[in-house]
This record gives C-alpha cells, structure tokens and sequence, in this order.
C-alpha cells in the first residue's frame, strides 16, 4: 500500500520525511510477544538485547536506548562535555538547526558552527577552531559530525572523511560524536560497512524511527565508561523508560530486517532527482543525490517553498519546504517507483503554472 491517508483525508504520497514510517507486520507481532522489565532498572532483556544488537552492527562496546535521536545527541553531548564548554559542528548540522537549542539550554554549550561542503568539515578548519589554552577562551569540548547530512540533501561523510577530523579532534584530546540517524543509509551508499564509518566516532547515535521503520527510537553507541555517563544524562533528561521492550522489539526488527532495503528508497530518490532535474521551473544539483533525500530549488519558478509545498498538496504530495526557496523530498518504504513519477508530474504541473503566471 502505498497511498496515505492525508491529514484531511485525502489521499497523498508523503515525501515529508521518511520519520513516517509505520511498523512492519513482522513488528507489530515482536511487540506482542516482547519479554519486558523495567529497563530503569536494567532488567528489560528486549532493550538490553537491542542495545548489545545495535552496540555490535556500529562496532562499539555498549549501547543505550532512547525515545528520540534528539534526546540520544543531547545526552552524548552532556557526557562528553562540561558547561562553558564549545562544541565545533557543520553550520548546518541537525545538532545546531533542529534541535531546538538543547546544546546551550540544557548542556551551557557554546557552538562554533563551521561551513562544510556536502556536510562535511574541511580538518584543517577544525583544527583552526580548536581554542588554545588561554583563560579568555572557552575550552574545546567536543566536535561532532553528521552522516548523513540531513540539510546537506542526505549526503554522505565517507570513513576517510570522518578519520581525518577524527584525528585532528584526537590528537587535541577532544572527544567526536557522530549524529548517525542515518548512518545505515550511508554504508548502503558507500557500499561498506557501517562500522567502519562509526570507528572513528567515540560516540554514534543511529536512529530506527526513520527509513528502519521501527515507530520510536534511537541508539547511542559508544565505550562501556561513557554508555554509563549517558545513562545518568538520559535520566536527567526523562528518557527512563520502564517496560521499553515493547518499543525495543520493533527497534530489533529495523536492524534486522529493514537495512538492506533503504537501497531501493535511494534508487527511488535518485529516480525523482532526475526527473526534477529535467523540469523547467526548478532546480536540483544531482551531486548532492546521494541517499534518500532529494533537495530542489523553486526560484526558478519564481514561486517560494512554502507556496509551491501548498500547491503540491493540494495535488496529493506532500513535501517539506526547508527555508525561502528550498525543498527536500524523502523516499521511504511507502514510496513506490510509480508514487515518485507522480510526485514528479505534480512538480512539473505546479512548475509550468507558476512559470506561465509569470509572462
Ligand atoms: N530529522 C527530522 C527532522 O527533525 C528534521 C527529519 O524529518 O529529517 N539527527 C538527524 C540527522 C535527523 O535527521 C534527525 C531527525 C534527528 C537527529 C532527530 O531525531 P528525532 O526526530 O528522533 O529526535
């Protein structure tokens, strides 16, 4: 099935984000039968075996379970670091953009957002960032990275990428986390093994409410020491959770069963990119067409995100306007190869009125 009920109830094909997911059948059927306990208290052995599951496919010692991937980067950015502390990220990571100012609200970090390229921080402008010991400075607490890069159109840091701002964050005794939501896309795009984008991370978060489809939840990976730091942090923050098996056992279907498959979501996104590419009226930069997401610009048109994300609802597809003049699109599991030419036709539809309003 691929047709979704809209808000309104209409019909729709929604390339929102690929956090709409629902659970599969093999999920809802693990839930049922999930062994539970009260996980605060260490004793839920579905969470347990999710967190061992998740800490063993990203290569680390020990894992812990969250409600939210905002919440795992919050308590990673909490265990890493002290208040006053600056924390060195991509100006537009999800960190900095999305996340509601958590860093500075509840960790008293300073950012330093750097430019990137396709998300990625160039380690010699790391380095530069990095402060010296000096008392009129904040002390470098932690660097952080993103893989993929959401606001970058889903693109990809390869393992090398990561490693050399790794090093130059190591060799300055500063910790890196990697907010890896969708760290699985990234390997299936690469074609490597997620490990090895995780091996230069101190610490990972990887979300299953996205493109795995699991309905709640994401992981944070890291050494067995600072797992128990962010135990202490996800219970300041209220994510202790008591019999979260039943959301775990959904969690362990994603990882099992759902990761080989976001290769069709990317040749799906890939398929869309280029028919938006041949669409007067639009723009979209096919380089950054790497994973699940398709990022296009409506200045062309000379009609604005939010307008054109109007229009195409109003025609059944659902899309998420990013800022003025930008769109991204997300393929996911409810999204066939015939819902993009759909969504295409939409586009190319609002495209030519825009365009022919315009003479
Ligand atoms: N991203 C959501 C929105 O918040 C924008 C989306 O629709 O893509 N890191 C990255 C890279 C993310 O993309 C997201 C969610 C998160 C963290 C936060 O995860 P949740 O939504 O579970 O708090």
């Amino acid at each position: 099935m691929t047709q979704q009920p809209a808000v309104d109830a209409q019909p729709c094909i929604d390339l929102r984000s690929d956090t709409v997911t629902r659970p599969t059948e093999a999920m809802y059927a693990a839930m049922a039968s999930a062994p539970v306990g009260d996980d605060v208290m260490r004793e839920d052995p579905t969470v347990r075996r999710l967190e061992e599951v998740a800490a063993a496919r990203l290569g680390k010692e020990a894992g812990l379970f969250f409600p939210s991937g905002t919440m795992a980067n919050l308590a990673a950015l909490l265990a890493h670091t002290r208040r006053g502390d600056e924390v060195i990220l991509e100006a537009e990571a999800h960190i900095y953009y999305y996340e509601a100012g958590g860093l500075s609200v509840a960790g008293g970090l300073m950012p330093r957002p750097l430019p990137g390229h396709h998300g990625a921080l160039d380690p010699a402008a790391v380095a530069e960032a990095i402060r010296p010991d000096d008392v009129h400075f904040p002390r470098t607490g932690l660097v952080c990275l993103e893989n993929t890069h959401n606001r970058a159109g889903g693109t990809v840091l390869t393992a090398e990428q990561t490693r050399a701002v790794a090093e130059v964050a190591h060799a300055a005794g500063i910790p890196l986390h990697l907010d890896g939501a969708r760290i699985f896309n990234a390997a299936i795009a690469l074609g490597c093994d997620a490990r090895d984008l995780a091996a230069p991370a101190d610490s990972v978060m990887v979300s299953l409410s996205k493109g795995l489809s699991a309905p709640v939840g994401s992981l944070l990976v890291g050494s067995r020491a600072f797992i128990e730091r962010a135990r202490r942090a996800r219970k300041l923050l209220g994510g202790g959770m008591r019999q979260a098996g039943v959301l775990a056992a959904a969690g362990l279907v994603a990882l099992e069963q759902m990761v080989d498959r976001l290769a069709e979501d990317h040749r799906h996104a890939r398929l869309l990119g280029e028919r938006l590419a041949a669409i007067p009226g639009v723009a979209v930069d096919l380089a950054t067409v790497q994973t699940n997401m398709v990022r296009f610009s409506t200045r062309p048109s000379g009609l604005e995100a939010p307008e054109f994300v109007a229009r195409l609802r109003a025609r059944g597809v659902l899309a998420g306007a990013r800022d003025r003049w930008n769109i991204r699109m997300v393929t996911h599991r409810h999204i066939s190869a015939a819902d993009v030419e759909t969504a295409a036709a939409a586009v190319q539809a609002v495209a030519t009125e825009a365009l022919g309003a315009a003479i």
